[in-house]
């Protein structure tokens, strides 16, 4: 069940439409004079596809939040948590120029009937790129709404066939000392590769998705590219970031703020204003870039499910929110 097995058509011969009539455009803007040589490594061999670059995109089943202004893309892009590339804010922006999110494969294995290694173009290809603005609430107390371009993960999961003993996603992030600082060296902030997991139900929920974008552009650096996992009822670090595998399994899997503080950080993670974490309140959230800037911001009361709790709450029916926290 874990042998591996390649895709049937080898990704590097299929060009997405969306992807192969951008690289026209570029390629005749080009010959047309156009000043792409500024875009750091775009293009360059006229085949891979880059951070920042457009993407065709289809409206999503989900309104954006009505009563929320979407963050601007200069916050999104620059106040991050990616502890790859340091623990401050501004670090995964600073610190992530060497990282290679192209050309990107992953693994989806564990239980499932067709174990199988997937070429990233190949998910641009064979599903539409859907627009999903979703609120976004860390851990920490601080909020944005993104307009994340993702596909279902489930679309994704259902590829590999999981078997009916599957329970569980559990998912990697990339280990690469040479394009990660913070993997190499001393004082490491904590250990190496991040692991999430999901229960499967989670994992197939509408709602959960693998972002390949946002703005309508790929993913950079410091917001996980060039896919991470977004799921908008629950505390940010569930959002792993660069995956490499989805691993189907049967037992509950570890995650890295869980396996670093048990007693801060559970498995669940639902936002809930009800549960305070240890050390502060959960009750209301700073808004990035609302009156303040980066570390002001204004506050507003934080919403059960961080307001999806319409379409998720009965995923919990009848279990104790605090004990599972
Ligand atoms: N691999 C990895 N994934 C990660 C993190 C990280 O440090 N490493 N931080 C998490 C945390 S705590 C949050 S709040 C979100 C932040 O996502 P953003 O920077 O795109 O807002 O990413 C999550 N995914
Ligand atoms: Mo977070």
């Amino acid at each position: 069940m874990s042998a591996y097995k390649p895709p049937h058509i080898p990704a590097s011969q299929i060009t997405p439409e969306h992807i192969y009539l951008k690289r026209r455009t570029l390629l005749a803007g080009l010959a047309a004079g156009a000043t792409f040589a500024a875009a750091p490594g775009a293009f360059a061999a006229g085949e891979e596809l880059t951070q920042g670059e457009a993407l065709k995109t289809v409206k999503g089943p989900i309104p954006a939040p009505a009563d929320r202004k979407v963050t601007s893309y200069e916050d999104i892009t620059h106040y991050n948590n990616f502890y790859e590339f340091g623990t401050g804010k501004e670090d995964p922006y600073r610190n992530s120029g060497d990282f290679q999110p192209y050309p990107w494969t992953f693994e989806i294995d564990g239980m499932v009937q067709k174990p199988q290694r997937v070429d990233i173009d190949t998910l641009l290809t064979k599903f539409p790129l859907e627009d999903r603005t979703y609120r976004m609430r860390c851990v920490e107390a601080w909020s944005m709404v993104i307009p994340w371009v993702g596909i279902p993960l489930k679309s994704i999961l259902d590829m590999a066939e999981p078997t009916g003993s599957a329970k569980y996603v559990a998912f990697q992030t990339v280990v690469r000392p040479d394009q990660m600082p913070s993997q190499r060296g001393f004082g490491q902030p904590m250990p190496w590769p991040y692991v999430e997991g999901l229960r499967l139900d989670e994992a197939n929920h509408p709602l959960t998705i693998i972002a390949v974008g946002l703005y309508g552009k790929t993913l950079l650096n410091q917001s996980g590219a060039p896919m991470r996992l977004v799921v908008p009822w629950k505390y940010g670090f569930k959002g792993i970031k660069s995956i490499v595998r989805m691993t189907l399994t049967d037992k509950q899997p570890p995650n890295s703020w869980n396996l670093l503080q048990s007693n801060e950080y559970g498995f669940y993670a639902n936002v809930n204003p009800d549960v305070p974490h240890p050390r502060w309140s959960q009750a209301s959230e700073r808004v990035i870039g609302e009156g303040g800037g980066f570390f002001g911001g204004e506050r507003i009361p934080t919403l059960m499910f961080n307001g999806y709790g319409d379409e998720v709450a009965s995923l919990y029916k009848g279990m104790d929110l605090k004990a599972n926290y």
